[in-house]
């Protein structure tokens, strides 16, 4: 545990909550790490949409919109989880590693890393429900949870991801089928399920941690002004392919 780049945390009152409320706080990354991988975001094409072919650098966002004619609410890093060392380092952390084992009941599998951008604009709404920003929950596997790092400052209201505290065990039941159903939820559907100081909306400067079972209700805000960079680490299980950001680097094409 020396080795760990999250230095002392009571880790074993980390699962608990993770376990209890379905989120658990308190990572931070160290500076340079979180410049490390800003950088790397900064020198790398990402994907609109999660496209293979809509690459674009950050610098040139506006020709990318028009060249797809709307704005672009998410893109993503492809073959990051290989290829940036930052990224590496954080999979060998024994911290995390150590949450994962315990977490899961079981030797963690990692199932991906992403890498994305959440950028402030008016989007399309079915960007919005396509990207995760209307209510929902992961069904990913019998048992899986995801640390989520920002990699800029997010403020209230401005692009936070937002979870429901305790919903991985009480999930809504408001129609016939919820029980087993996967859908979309609305505000106010959540709003009528929790109490209101249950919807909680994560903030937290640049390099902030944090540890959810993503069956958990949860959403993305939306960004009002500034983007918002998130790095996702995936444990699972089972490996079934799906989270995984490689993807064969002659099928990557750049739209702007
Ligand atoms: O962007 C976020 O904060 C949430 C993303 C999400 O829930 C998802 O990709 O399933
Ligand atoms: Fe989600």
């Amino acid at each position: 545990m020396d080795q760990s780049l999250f230095g002392q945390i009571d880790r074993t009152a980390f699962v608990q909550r993770l376990r209890e409320d379905g989120a658990a706080f308190g990572l931070r990354l160290p500076q340079a790490l979180s410049s490390e991988l800003v950088e790397y975001a900064s020198k790398h094409a990402c994907f609109a949409d999660r496209q293979v072919d809509c690459g674009f650098h950050l610098g040139a966002r506006p020709g990318a919109e028009s060249k797809l004619g709307k704005p672009i609410l998410v893109a993503q890093y492809f073959n990051a989880a290989t290829q940036c060392p930052a990224i590496g380092l954080l999979l060998q952390d024994p911290l995390l590693q150590w949450i994962a084992g315990t977490y899961l009941e079981s030797v963690p599998t990692f199932v991906g890393a992403n890498l994305w951008w959440t950028f402030p604009v008016q989007a399309l709404e079915e960007d919005r429900d396509r990207h995760a920003h209307l209510f929902h929950r992961d069904v990913d596997d019998f048992r899986f949870f995801k640390f989520f790092f920002y990699l800029t400052d997010v403020k209230a209201g401005d692009g936070a991801h937002v979870y429901v505290v305790g919903s991985h065990r009480r999930p809504p039941m408001l129609r016939l089928g919820d029980r087993w159903n996967i859908r979309r939820y609305s505000d106010a559907e959540v709003r009528e399920c929790f109490a209101p100081d249950r919807i909680v909306e994560i903030c937290g400067a640049a390099g902030t941690g944090f540890a959810e079972n993503t069956l958990c209700v949860h959403k993305g805000l939306t960004p009002i002004r500034e983007p918002r960079l998130l790095l996702q680490l995936q444990y699972a299980l089972f490996d079934y392919g799906a989270m995984h950001d490689r993807r064969d680097s002659s099928a990557l094409q750049m739209i702007a």
